[in-house]
C-alpha cells in the first residue's frame, strides 16, 4: 500500500544483503520498496515468492524515487557515488547499509574485523574461540552470511568480517573489540586513492569500545586519539601487553607469545606461512579483548584446519604439490601466498595468476615472481599486464583462454619438488561466478590430471 513519503525506506540491491535487510525489516513491521540497477538481480525470484506486493523497480536507479525516500539501505556492491544516491543524500535522506541497520537492534557483544587480507581466516578463528569457550556464536558478514539474518537467533556473540564497502556506510555502529588486521592495494576501481579505501576501513574503529591493530602496519593504528583499551600484535618479539612472536634458541621451537607468555607453539597450527602466524596473533588478541579464557581460545587454534580456497592443499602427483589459493583476490594476498609457500622452496613455483585486477599496481609482484617462480600461467582479463611483469622479473610465461589449459600447462612446466600454485592476485569475475567457482574448477582439473 501507499505510505507516507517521510516513512518510505529503500533497499538498494536484490543480492544477500537485499534480501536479508527485507526479510528483517518485513519482521520489524517496516515498510519498504527495492531497487536494482540489474535487470535480473540474484534474489529476485526468492523475492518476489516471499514478498508479493512489496514494490520492485529494476533496471536502473530512479532518482525521483530515492529522493522522496527518508532513508536508503545501500548494498555493499553499490557505490555511493552513484549519482541517483549521492544526490538523494545531497537533499538531506538518510544512508546507510546493512551493518549499521545490525547495530540499531544488536543487544550483544559485537567483535568487527576488516583489513585487506586474512579477514575471513581471522574471523573463522575467533568464532572457533568463542564456541571453545561455550559461548553460543553468529559468526557471518561479508564472510557471507549476512549479518542481518544472524539476529534474534539467540546468540550469546557475534563475530563479524566487514568490508570497506560495509564500512562506508556505518555512523553509529558500535563494536565491542574493533580491528584492521592490515591494509595493502585492493578495490582500486571503486576507490580514488589508497587514503580513501583507508579512511573507509578506519570507520570500524569510530565507537569501538576496545580496540587490536597491528603493530607492524602503521596504516590499522586507529586514527582517533581514543581513551580505550588497545592491543597490538606484531610478528616480532612484543612488548609486555602486545601479542608476538618469539623464537627459543634451545629448541629451535617458534612461539605466539603475550609479553614473554608462551601460548602456543607455531608447530601446534595447521595452518602454515607467516601470515598465518600474523592471523592466529590478531585473533588471540581480540579475544582477549573481548575476555575469553586463554584455554579456549589455544585449543581454537590447535583444531583451526583453515578454509577452503586459502592456500589449500589439492594433491600430490610426481612430487608436484597444487595448491588452491584463489581467495587471493588481490596483490596483498598473492604475495602473501608467495612468500609463505615460497620461502621454504625459491625458484619451484610454477603460478597460475590473472583475473579482474580491479585497476591494480602488478608491478611490486616483480620482486617476488623472481625469487620464488619457475614460469607464470597468465589466465583473464589482465593476464597481458601479469606476463609483462613477469618478463622484466626474468620469468618467462605464458597466456593461457581457459583454466583446463592453464592447468596443464603449469603441470607440463612443473618438476619435482615443485609447486602449482593458483593464487591469482585478481579478482574471479571476468572468467566465474565467483572466487568459489574458480577454486573449484582449478580442484576438478587438478584431480582429473592427478588420477590420469
Ligand atoms: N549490483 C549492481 N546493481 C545493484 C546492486 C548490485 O550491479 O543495484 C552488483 C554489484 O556491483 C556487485 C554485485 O551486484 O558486483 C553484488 O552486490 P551486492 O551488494 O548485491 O552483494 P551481496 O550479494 O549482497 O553480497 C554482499 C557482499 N558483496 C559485495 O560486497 C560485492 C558479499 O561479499 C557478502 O558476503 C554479502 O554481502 C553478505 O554480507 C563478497 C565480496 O566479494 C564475498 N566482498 C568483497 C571482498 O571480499 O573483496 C568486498
Ligand atoms: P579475506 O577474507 O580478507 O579475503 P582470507 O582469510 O580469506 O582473507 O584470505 C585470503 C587470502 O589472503 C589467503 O588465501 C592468503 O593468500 C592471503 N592472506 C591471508 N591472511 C593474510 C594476512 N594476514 N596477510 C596477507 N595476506 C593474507
Amino acid at each position: 500500500g501507499l505510505i507516507a513519503s517521510d516513512q518510505l525506506r529503500v533497499i538498494i540491491g536484490l543480492g544477500k544483503t537485499g534480501l536479508a535487510c527485507a526479510r528483517f525489516l518485513q519482521q520489524q513491521r517496516i515498510n519498504f520498496i527495492v531497487v536494482d540497477s540489474r535487470e535480473s538481480p540474484p534474489e529476485l525470484a526468492v523475492f518476489r515468492a516471499e514478498f508479493p506486493l512489496v514494490q520492485v523497480y529494476l533496471g536502473g536507479i530512479p532518482e525521483e524515487v530515492l529522493s522522496r525516500a527518508a532513508e536508503l539501505i545501500v548494498s555493499p556492491g553499490v557505490p555511493l557515488t552513484e549519482p541517483a544516491i549521492a544526490n538523494a543524500k545531497a537533499k538531506g535522506v538518510r544512508v546507510i547499509g546493512d551493518i549499521e541497520l545490525f547495530g540499531y537492534y544488536c543487544d550483544r557483544p559485537v567483535i568487527a574485523i576488516t583489513g585487506s587480507n586474512g579477514k575471513s581466516t581471522v574471523t573463522t578463528m575467533v568464532g572457533d574461540m568463542c564456541k571453545a569457550a561455550g559461548l553460543k556464536t553468529g559468526v557471518g558478514g561479508n564472510l557471507g552470511i549476512p549479518a542481518l539474518s544472524l539476529l534474534d537467533r539467540g546468540f550469546d556473540i557475534f563475530v563479524l568480517e566487514l568490508s570497506s564497502f560495509q564500512l562506508e556506510t556505518v555512523d553509529t555502529f558500535a563494536p565491542t573489540v574493533s580491528t584492521i588486521l592490515n591494509i595493502s592495494p585492493d578495490h582500486m576501481d571503486r576507490y580514488p586513492s589508497l587514503m580513501a579505501y583507508h579512511q573507509a576501513k578506519q570507520k570500524i574503529y569510530r565507537n569501538c569500545k576496545a580496540a587490536v591493530s597491528n603493530k607492524d602496519d602503521a596504516l590499522t593504528q586507529p586514527l582517533l586519539p581514543q581513551q580505550i583499551p588497545h592491543v597490538m600484535f606484531t610478528l616480532r618479539e612484543p612488548d609486555l601487553k602486545e601479542f608476538g612472536v618469539i623464537e627459543d634458541d634451545t629448541d629451535g621451537g617458534t612461539f605466539l607469545v603475550k609479553g614473554q607468555d608462551r601460548l602456543l607453539s607455531t608447530r601446534e597450527l595447521k595452518v602454515v606461512g607467516l601470515h598465518n602466524y600474523a592471523n592466529a596473533l590478531a585473533a588471540l588478541a581480540l579475544g582477549y579483548q573481548a575476555g575469553l579464557p586463554v584455554e579456549a581460545m589455544c585449543s581454537a587454534l590447535r583444531t583451526y584446519k583453515g578454509l577452503p580456497h586459502r592456500c589449500e592443499w589439492v594433491a600430490e602427483k610426481n612430487q608436484v604439490t597444487f595448491i588452491n589459493d584463489s581467495k587471493a583476490t588481490n596483490v596483498g594476498a598473492a604475495s602473501a601466498a608467495l612468500d609463505g609457500i615460497g620461502s621454504e622452496i625459491a625458484g619451484k613455483i610454477i603460478l597460475i595468476a590473472g583475473g579482474d585486477g580491479k585497476n591494480a599496481d602488478f608491478d611490486i609482484l616483480g620482486d617476488l615472481f623472481n625469487q620464488y617462480c619457475r614460469y607464470l600461467v597468465a589466465i583473464g582479463r589482465d593476464a597481458k599486464p601479469l606476463l609483462a611483469v613477469g618478463r622484466s622479473a626474468g620469468v618467462p610465461g605464458e597466456e593461457h583462454d581457459t583454466l583446463q589449459s592453464a592447468v596443464s600447462k603449469a603441470a607440463e612446466m612443473a618438476q619435482p619438488g615443485d609447486v602449482v600454485l593458483l593464487s591469482p592476485a585478481c579478482a574471479s569475475l571476468d572468467m566465474f561466478a565467483n572466487y568459489e567457482a574458480r577454486g573449484n574448477e582449478f580442484c576438478q582439473w587438478v584431480k582429473e590430471l592427478v588420477n590420469d
